[in-house]
């Protein structure tokens, strides 16, 4: 047998009307008597509603925005009777904010539940999109939950140590502290942010076989927070495309004694500067960051690109000033300069700032085509494969060309599809004709 009754708001003391700020239980979802329901938050103190009994939730007559006062139904819950018990009214605790120096003592009304007719229906108001009512929200008392919200934390993501995983202060203080010495965001995103993931839990993989831990170098915990940073908050895409570098590269070959000469080595990569030039010059949404507030594009008139460099501590992208004004020569000895000093741990913070477009060689590894994170605030990023002997139709006949692959990933709220593939296309002309830079 089981008695359905309906839960009401119990005395809160000297409330007109509070709002209610979460909704902590669901539709048919079981629930433990003691269990908290609701929160509501007045000016001056935040406190959770728990359910009288243990049973299921069979309606639920409030959403989070809803302003109520006492003796308004909130639910209909069927009560469990497991021990053949009648229920009966309740005196509950429910704890408050720090603000209020002692606890509210709140009665939780209980009745058997009146014929649906006699229960008036609260009047729906929208959920402001912030808060998402849903019975899986993290078990934490309101000072609790008024902590974390203090100090911005996303009480999803911490774990609760207490009985039941409820979360207790510590476990918020525990969360900030350590994502603050990873480099990781403790803020729930934005609204419309859809990236409300389940935090990961800590596994000891030695249960499973041998492990050796390494720490993580400085860089690569910071580059490691910006590149999921960039990769999660911009829409990437990702245009593949191929240049045929076979007479640039015989005009490179041509000129590496002239570079021997003055102390440097001339590789593809300060041609590929070149054209990143003149295409980013030709199709100006590329030289560009979009505002903070996402109204406006900052077009830039001035070329400095970044270079990827891989150094033992990890991947660094120092930005070569004013390319529009260099030489190839002068690219070469300067790229030189700047991974030396990179590889040796030497670049200072101005080394890093200013960019305007990146390029990622992996040429000189391998690697037929990859899809780089774009640097921002850039909006477009060259990925360059290694170069490859590929027989290409010229009307006629078959001929080798040395084909070098492109991977241009960019964000695709500033720049269209078709936008890229000619941008890219654009890049593999200059490429494929090298004294085109110079019109
Ligand atoms: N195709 C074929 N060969 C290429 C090539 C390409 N696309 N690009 C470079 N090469 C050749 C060079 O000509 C050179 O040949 P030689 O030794 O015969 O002269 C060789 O590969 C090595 O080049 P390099 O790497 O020393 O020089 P670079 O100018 O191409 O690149 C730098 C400089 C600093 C970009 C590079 O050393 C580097 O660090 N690359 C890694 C970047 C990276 O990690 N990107 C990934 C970022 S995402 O994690």
């Amino acid at each position: 047998m089981s008695n359905t009754i309906e839960i009401r708001i119990p005395d809160i003391g000297d409330f007109d009307g509070v709002d209610v700020i979460e909704v902590l239980m669901a539709a048919d979802q079981e629930v433990a008597k003691e269990e908290s329901l609701l929160t509501l938050e007045s000016d001056k103190a935040t406190m959770e509603i728990p359910s009288p009994e243990s049973g299921v939730i069979t309606d639920i007559r409030v959403a989070v925005g809803d302003v109520v006062k006492e003796g308004d139904v909130v639910a209909i819950l069927q009560v469990s009777t497991g021990s053949g018990e009648t229920p009966s009214v309740e005196d509950a605790v429910v704890e408050a904010e720090p603000a209020v120096k002692e606890p509210v003592e709140i009665k939780a009304e209980v009745a058997v539940a009146a014929p649906a007719v006699e229960t008036p229906q609260p009047v729906a108001t929208p959920a402001p999109a912030v808060s998402v009512p849903t019975g899986s929200l993290p078990h934490a008392s309101p000072a609790v939950r008024r902590f974390a919200r203090e100090l911005g934390a996303d009480l999803q993501r911490v774990t609760g140590s207490a009985r039941a995983g409820r979360i207790t202060r510590d476990d918020v203080k525990a969360f900030v502290k350590q994502a603050l010495s990873s480099g990781t965001q403790i803020a729930p995103q934005a609204t419309g942010m859809p990236f409300d993931l389940p935090p990961l839990r800590e596994i000891d993989f030695s249960k499973f076989g041998e492990i050796e831990t390494l720490a993580l170098s400085r860089i690569q915990k910071l580059s490691g927070s910006f590149l999921a940073r960039n990769w999660i908050s911009i829409p990437h895409v990702t245009q593949f495309d191929e240049a045929d570098t076979t007479e640039m590269e015989a005009f490179r070959k041509a000129n590496q004694e002239l570079a021997r000469e003055r102390g440097t080595k001339l590789t593809p990569l300060p041609f590929m500067i070149k054209a990143c030039v003149a295409a980013l010059k030709q199709f100006p949404r590329f030289n560009a960051s979009l505002s903070i507030d996402g109204e406006s594009l900052v077009l830039k008139n001035y070329f400095h690109i970044g270079i990827a460099v891989d150094t033992p501590d990890g991947l660094v992208v120092p930005v070569l000033r004013d390319c529009d004004q260099k030489g190839l020569l002068e690219l070469a000895e300067e790229l030189a300069e700047v991974s030396q000093r990179a590889r040796d741990g030497k670049l200072l913070p101005r080394d890093f700032q200013g960019g305007c477009f990146s390029i990622s060689s992996l040429g000189g590894i391998g690697g037929t085509a990859f899809t780089p994170i774009i640097n921002a605030p850039e909006v477009a990023i060259l990925g360059v494969s290694r170069s490859y002997m590929k027989p290409l139709w010229n009307g006629m006949e078959f001929r080798p060309r040395l084909m070098l692959p492109l991977s241009l990933s960019y964000d695709h709220r500033v720049i269209d599809g078709a936008s890229a593939a000619r941008f890219t296309r654009y890049l593999a002309d200059m490429m494929a004709d090298i004294r085109r830079v110079m019109l």
